[in-house]
């Protein structure tokens, strides 16, 4: 295989060039015509939402401006299992041309489903990200995103094929055979989880397989939160630039939001497809772009699952600044967690990333971490479980210093005591879709 340059630095190529750089006077006013277009479409033909706009005593006409939008009321992932399993789409089920749905860790699996058009839109979404994020007509996309009901196997795979690209379908698991794969087929974009790209890269190390000698140059990281430590970590690993892309599927699956490669900081959101709004999460009144608090969103042109004001959970903030690569689409900045994935120690609030962010890149320690939750009494207890780098020193007292060290680190940045343990290579489970940073028993005993 040849060798390549570590990445090229391409001119910037938009799938959709006109809506991508539109003006955003424009933009606007396209968003405020299909707002008006969705509002209606929901109240009329989903149950659901004309008893919540009746409740609240408004009609889709009242909308007469954007802002007018906070006088609507919020959907929540609740609404979705309470109609479960059909009862939110606005088209007959025979018109659905495809459904996802969600793991449904708690509860009901959330459903979700899409006409022939939803599904064109979705595949011209991804189309517009995978460019965003550095992909070109006739690049080879490695697909290691899961396929099935999780959207993100689906969603990347009919939109590398929209944008003109050779998809690998090849899914997530058997990570030697993706090493291999990457080898042999000199695939040029890598699409997974970020800490999916993180175990590829430790296998092929394993097995000898140099991935930054690969022609592989742009990863492709999202559907769970990560840190901008991870994002060196992976990028020095695998020699790409790691972009980083959001979406949900309750909105419609990846492909909503989108890093340029040109910037690498924060998404465009697709603001002609989505209205984005960023609300105080305790007061849920709208917040002025810019400020911290949790992204709302409502789809503008879907067919079969319209939402209104959908509540993510997620915590970000807007930015409306000028981005070198031209786009107006406003960018969401990274997530840095779900305000239920929020943990509080002693009143202290603490997110799963921010100490990756304090973990990834620490002297002699692995990437691979979960935190442990438990409950003493009234007060919620963290314990962070790491692991030493392979062909460090393993013994027990090596151990316990590192962990005093990274203990006294948290302690000093995010503000928390925690205790901490350091495993040993390969102790700290290995994710193959989206990790799961966090095991809580603090309503439930701890197994021995
Ligand atoms: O995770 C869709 C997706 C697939 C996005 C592939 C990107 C790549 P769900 O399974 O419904 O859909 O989970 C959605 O995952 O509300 C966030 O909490 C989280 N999430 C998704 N992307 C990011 C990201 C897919 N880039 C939930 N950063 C969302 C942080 C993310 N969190």
């Amino acid at each position: 295989m040849s060798l390549q340059p570590v990445y090229q630095e391409d001119e910037v190529f938009m799938f959709d060039p006109a809506i991508e750089a539109m003006p955003r006077r424009d933009l606007e006013a396209l968003q405020l015509d299909r707002l008006r277009h969705t509002l209606r479409h929901a109240y009329e033909k989903v149950a659901h939402f004309r008893r919540k706009f009746d409740a609240e005593g408004v009609k889709p006409d009242d909308l007469k401006t954007l802002a007018d939008l906070s006088r609507f009321p919020f959907t929540h992932k609740n609404d979705l299992r309470d109609n479960y399993p059909f009862g939110m789409f606005a088209v007959a089920r025979e018109n659905l041309l495809r459904v996802h749905a969600s793991s449904g860790t708690t509860g009901k699996p959330t459903v979700v489903g899409y006409t022939r058009g939803d599904l064109d839109l979705w595949s011209d979404l991804m189309a517009r990200s995978l460019a965003c994020a550095g992909a070109r007509p006739g690049d080879i996309t490695h697909n290691a995103y899961g396929y099935g009901l999780f959207t993100g196997g689906l969603g990347f795979h009919t939109g590398a094929e929209r944008l003109g690209c050779t998809v690998v379908p090849v899914s997530g698991g058997a990570t030697e055979r993706q090493v291999a794969l990457l080898n042999d087929f000199g695939a040029r974009i890598l699409c997974c989880t970020p800490s999916y790209a993180l175990n590829i890269a430790e296998v092929a190390e394993r097995m000898g397989t140099d991935l930054r000698k690969l022609p592989v140059c742009y990863g492709v990281f999202g559907a769970e939160p990560w840190s901008d430590a991870m994002r060196r970590d992976l990028e020095t690993r695998l020699a790409v630039k790691a972009v980083d892309i959001y979406g949900l599927s309750e909105i419609i699956g990846p492909g909503v939001a989108c890093e340029c490669h040109v910037e690498q900081n924060g998404l465009h959101g697709w603001e002609d497809h989505f209205l984005f709004e960023v609300i105080d999460p305790n007061t849920l009144e709208p917040l002025p772009v810019g400020d911290v608090g949790e992204l709302v969103i409502t789809t503008l042109t879907k067919e079969a699952l319209p939402m209104i004001r959908y509540r993510t959970r997620d915590i970000t903030r807007i930015v409306d600044e000028p981005c070198a690569c031209g786009r107006t689409h406003r960018r969401i900045m990274r997530i840095t967690g779900r305000d239920d994935d929020m943990i509080i120690i002693r009143g202290i609030n603490v997110y799963p990333s921010q100490v990756e962010a304090v973990l990834v890149g620490f002297p002699g320690i692995a990437p691979h971490y979960q935190l442990v939750l438990t409950r003493q009494g009234a007060l919620d207890e963290m314990m962070v479980e790491v692991e030493m780098l392979a062909g460090g020193p393993t013994n027990d007292d090596a151990r316990s210093r590192k962990a005093d060290e990274i203990s006294h680190h948290i302690k000093s940045l995010i503000g928390v005591s925690c205790d901490v343990t350091v495993k040993t290579p390969g102790e700290v489970p290995r994710s193959e879709g989206k990790a799961v940073r966090v095991k809580d028993f603090r309503n439930k005993p701890r197994p021995v």
